[in-house]
């Protein structure tokens, strides 16, 4: 080991997040400067298997930065690495339009696995792509060819362990043995406002091995210490996920602030001259010596010679797995076939079902096609109906399982979700009850954020549910979700809506979408052909009933009260269409005749009838309009007396329309 090259490194990595921070006065200092041994070990020393000039090969150890905060380590350390991340883009550090965002987002930088920054997220993230990398391997090596035998690392620090969406993907990893999980907990005894130990007394040790971890602790400023421990991590197929638990002095490096809670952020940074003549930096800021470039420039020359020879291995794979090849292939291009909708079959006419059970028959068929899909529900497969027959459970008895068992751990299963969608091998989608969606806000949120694919199916829709009462009838939940940018949030009314909706889900690779499902019984729209309402759903929005004669009247609705919206229709007699507007999102992105074709402007008569909170409906029945909503909570009663008590009946729909007539 180069102890002096890795030493210059770290205090350059030092300088670099100094300098960086000085300069745009904003920014944390304390983990890019108490990590950078890791650091160093981590990019300068074997510690991640990586390839700068490859950043998205197939077989990279992946790193994510958990404590997002801390982004000048993961920017400085990249451009040491050789990474197409230049020092002017370091010099840039949270400026308009550069490389360096406050906190690291997917798709903004080269070799940022994730976007982090919400503490807690980047755990969930790293053990969804352990699962990935699991089932990945499984699936595709063979006897004759190993083409994943990566490790997954994420570096977080106490805020990460703090929270409780990595509790969840912690206890995931240990029961599903993810042994190619590696933690790295940059344990400094700090928070922000303070010393960790105002708000944890946990013992991290005792924690991690009750959870099924294998744990090392050691000092994380001592080379051989951090370089042992992540070899043996690394060389253990032990059934045990890891975590280094490193003892590190935040901000080390600004003796002013270094080990106390003034060390966490920018507040180091007015120390900033007297700090680099102490480490020993020349007077030019942004200093990176010869010596260093020359060091990681031949590690980047050797790591060519590994991914020249993984990539033989692979083409030889590919030759001799023709199929397997074109499985991974389809999982990496997310490809999905052009007749996707037609591989549904027709749901028989006449007969209403609850959409979550159209859904089941509707993720089967789908998943034929669809190798790349995975699924799991957050221990309400017999409710949620996603479960794929035949397919197997993902566990450490069967890593290639289609089915995951994700536990009671919603928040969890979206973050692990996000992090199966940033690996990009295979398709992700979670289950629960709609009420319980906002406990995974959180990850839906960085989802749409991070334009990853992920779908939800959410269950159990409305005051419709009925009997277990108000705390699981989500009535604000729809519109709370609509809200999110970038997610598409589908509500179909019927089965041939529910294959569209679960068909859109596929068809988009730019996004998160929400699917809502109804636990009760509901009808057909049998009026309009299959075909009618698939392709009207794809589209966001369509005429469900043509009025006859003049238009005077449009009653728009979505899921279980487009019956309401008909039966009203009905009983009004003509001039009153009805418009079934299962996705916001999907109906927007269409063209502007589409959608006056759909909604004249000319008729401002409107009814929005929805079993939730009116919230969102406004822009589409305007000042003139009006809305059959649910602006309270539930009633604990049989759902259709709690759906007839708070007006979701055609009856009330059809009295509020005469009110505009
Ligand atoms: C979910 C969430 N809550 C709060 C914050 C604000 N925040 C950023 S860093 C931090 C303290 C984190 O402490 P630790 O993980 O020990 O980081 P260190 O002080 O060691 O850098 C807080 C509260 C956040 N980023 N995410």
């Amino acid at each position: 080991m180069q102890t002096d090259i890795l030493s210059q490194a770290a205090t350059q990595a030092r300088g670099l997040a100094i300098d960086a921070v000085h300069a745009c006065s904003s920014g944390h200092l304390g983990l890019p400067l108490g990590c950078a041994e890791i650091g160093a070990v981590l990019f300068g020393n074997g510690g991640l298997s990586y390839d700068p000039s490859a950043p998205k090969w197939l077989n990279r150890d992946r790193f994510i930065l958990s404590a997002g905060h801390g982004s000048m380590f993961i920017y400085s350390w990249l451009h040491l690495a050789g990474y197409h991340l230049s020092l002017e883009e370091l010099k840039n550090f949270r400026q308009l339009g550069s490389e360096t965002p406050g906190h690291p987002e997917f798709g903004d930088t080269v070799g940022i696995e994730a976007t982090t920054g919400p503490l807690g997220q980047g755990v969930g993230n790293a053990v969804g792509y352990a699962l990935s990398g699991k089932r990945a391997a499984a699936k595709f090596n063979t006897a004759e060819h190993t083409i994943f035998d990566h490790h997954v690392f994420a570096l977080h620090g106490d805020g990460c362990l703090q929270e409780g969406v990595a509790k969840e993907a912690i206890a995931f990893a240990g029961h599903n043995q993810l042994d190619n999980l590696i933690l790295i907990y940059d344990s400094n005894d700090v928070t922000l406002d303070a010393m960790a130990k105002r708000t944890q007394s946990e013992d991290a040790e005792a924690y991690f091995a009750s959870q099924g971890f294998e744990t090392f602790l050691i000092d994380g400023h001592d080379f051989s210490a951090i370089t042992n421990a992540i070899s043996s991590a690394k060389s253990n197929d032990n059934g045990k996920p890891k975590v280094i638990i490193a003892k590190t002095t935040i901000a080390k490096g600004i003796p002013e602030v270094e080990g106390t809670a003034g060390g966490h952020g920018e507040g180091g940074a007015k120390f900033a001259e007297g700090a680099r003549q102490g480490l020993g930096l020349p007077d030019e800021t942004f200093h990176v010596s010869q010596e260093v470039r020359d060091y990681f420039a031949k590690s980047a020359i050797a790591a060519k010679t590994v991914t020249a020879k993984w990539e033989e291995t692979f083409n030889a794979w590919t030759a001799a797995n023709p199929a397997l090849a074109a499985e991974l292939n389809c999982g990496l291009n997310d490809t999905i076939p052009d007749d996707l909708l037609d591989q549904i079959p027709e749901f028989p006419a006449g007969t209403g079902s609850a959409t979550r059970a159209s859904g089941g028959v509707v993720i089967n068929a789908l998943a034929k096609g669809v190798p790349q899909l995975i699924t799991g529900s957050a221990d309400l497969y017999g409710s949620t109906k996603n479960y794929i027959k035949d397919c197997g459970d993902f566990g450490p008895d069967n890593f290639t399982g289609r089915n995951i068992w994700f536990g009671i751990r919603e928040h969890g299963m979206g973050a692990i979700c996000n992090g199966i969608a940033y690996d990009g091998i295979f398709r992700a989608s979670g289950a629960t009850f709609l009420a319980f969606a906002d406990y995974m806000r959180g990850a839906i949120r960085l989802a749409s954020l991070s334009k990853i694919p992920v779908t939800y199916i959410f269950t159990h829709d409305s005051v419709g549910v009925g009997e277990d009462g108000p705390t699981h009838q989500p009535v604000e939940t729809v519109s709370g979700l609509r809200v999110i940018p970038n997610l598409d949030v589908i509500r179909p009314s019927d089965a041939e809506e529910t294959a569209a909706a679960f068909a859109a889900a596929m068809e988009r690779k730019d996004g998160p979408t929400a699917l809502i499902l109804t636990r009760q019984n509901i009808p057909a729209n049998d009026s309009l052909s299959a075909s009618d309402r698939r392709l009207g759903t794809l589209k966001g929005g369509y005429i469900a009933k043509k009025e006859i004669g003049e238009l005077k009247l449009i009653i728009l609705a979505t899921g279980s009260e487009v019956q309401h919206a008909l039966g009203a229709a009905e009983t009004l007699g003509e001039g009153i269409r009805v418009v079934s507007l299962p996705c916001f999102e999907r109906f927007e992105r269409q063209s502007a005749d589409y959608i006056e074709s759909i909604l004249p402007a000319s008729c401002s008569r409107r009814v929005a009838v929805e079993a939730g909170v009116s919230s969102t409906w406004g822009k589409y029945v305007g000042l003139a309009g009006k809305t059959v909503c649910i602006d309270r909570f539930g009633l604990s009663a049989p759902g259709d007396t709690v759906m007839e008590q708070l007006g979701m009946t055609a009856n009330n729909v059809a009295a509020v329309a005469k009110e505009l007539l």
